[in-house]
């Protein structure tokens, strides 16, 4: 039998799950996913799953599908795949826009308790591109920590990367690792604590698998998500997202990496990560004000005078105008969804009053 608090399961999740109890349903964590297959763990161990049929047609889109870190509520198959009839409310998802020009939420892993923004301290590091993932960070629920790894590769001027990316992330905690050396990863650790979901997240390359196997590899045959054919191929696959338990109690989501984060967000995610423009705007002469040439704006005159960076506002403006847009499009699409469902509506009732029209004549 697995105790599945060791994979996050507590008294809330439990009181969320008591409806499903009564139907015979077990509660179950998604460990891994691709495509339309999932891997849950329950209390009999891993086992494949796919959602029931009518999860399928209730499905509003890609974002209700089941992502790693859900819990589910599965009804078992002795011998075959578990189906999958629901999942328990998410309290919270780091998610993506779906690449493409759908306005399409892609969730890339739930219940997450921490993100580590994983940069790699090569070509890849840029401090407009960690705003962006702080930002949706922020708005996913889970507390984000920005990990600069491959510090071995910068080691002159390494104070330097970590002062740039703590200036553009206030209150977020900044730690460099080296994932190739003995103890290169002791400054992530404090952040690994029993039964926490730690969701890996970055572009490709920067090291993340890396970053896992390092950990696993540690203490490797304590592991318990991780199953056996797993354990013979040493590396985690990079086109499916999974969950692994690290003995010390962690659990570690990887990631495939990301060439593009396509923002979904909210505004207090936009306004945790420029906090300090955030603060400043609480001096404007307007209440309302947009700083955007409006008089008595003190955060144009902060720009002015140099206390804020004009790179950093210019990506403030431009992640505002990106969320904007998400809104419009976002709204445009649940008018559009709201019409048709009326129309449903209208066309089923047209159709009732058709079928009972002979009572009155
Ligand atoms: N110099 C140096 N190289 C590293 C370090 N960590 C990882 N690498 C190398 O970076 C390359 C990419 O590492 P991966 O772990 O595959 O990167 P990833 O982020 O998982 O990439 P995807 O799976 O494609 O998302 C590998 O060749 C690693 O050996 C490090 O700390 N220093
Ligand atoms: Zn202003």
């Amino acid at each position: 039998m697995i105790d599945l608090t060791e994979f996050g399961w507590d008294a809330a999740l439990a009181a969320a799950f008591g409806e499903f109890s009564a139907q015979g349903l077990a509660p179950a964590r998604v460990v891994k996913q691709a495509r339309d297959l999932s891997t849950v763990i329950t209390k009999e161990g891993e086992v494949e799953a796919e959602v029931s049929g009518r999860f399928r047609h209730e499905a509003r889109g890609p974002a209700d599908f089941p992502a790693v870190g859900d819990w589910a509520a599965v009804r078992p198959v002795p011998g075959g795949r578990a189906v999958i009839e629901a999942l328990l409310p998410r309290r919270g998802a780091f998610t993506r826009k779906a690449a493409g020009e759908a306005v399409e939420a892609q969730v890339v892993a739930a219940n997450v308790d921490t993100v580590f923004l994983v940069s790699g301290l090569d070509g890849d590091f840029n401090v407009r591109r960690i705003e962006r993932y702080v930002t949706t960070a922020w708005s996913s629920g889970a507390s984000p920590v920005i990990v600069l790894n491959k510090a071995d590769l910068r080691p002159d001027d390494l104070a330097a990367a970590e002062a740039e990316a703590a200036a553009v992330a206030p209150g977020v905690p900044v730690v460099a690792v080296r994932a190739l050396d003995e103890g290169g990863l002791d400054a992530i650790r404090p952040f690994l604590r029993p039964g926490r979901t730690i969701a890996f997240i970055g572009s490709s390359g920067v090291g993340k698998s890396t970053m896992i196997n390092r950990l696993l590899g540690e203490e490797r045959f304590a592991t318990a998500a991780v199953s056996d054919a797993e354990e013979g191929r040493g590396r985690h696959t990079t086109t499916s997202r999974e969950l692994v338990r690290l003995a010390g109690g962690a659990l570690l989501v990887d990631t495939p990496g990301m060439r593009e984060l396509g923002l979904w967000a909210d505004d207090d995610g936009l306004d945790r990560t420029f906090e300090e423009i955030d603060r400043l705007a609480a001096r404007c002469r307007f209440p309302d004000c947009a700083h955007e040439g409006e008089p008595g704006c003190a955060v144009r005159a902060a720009v002015e005078s140099g206390e804020i960076d004009p790179r950093r506002w210019e990506s403030y403006l431009k992640l505002r105008r990106e969320l904007r847009s998400l809104e419009l499009r976002k709204n445009e699409k649940a008018r559009r969804q709201h019409e048709k469902a009326v129309g449903r509506d209208f066309a089923a009732r047209i159709k009732e009053i058709k079928r009972n029209k002979p009572r009155y004549r």
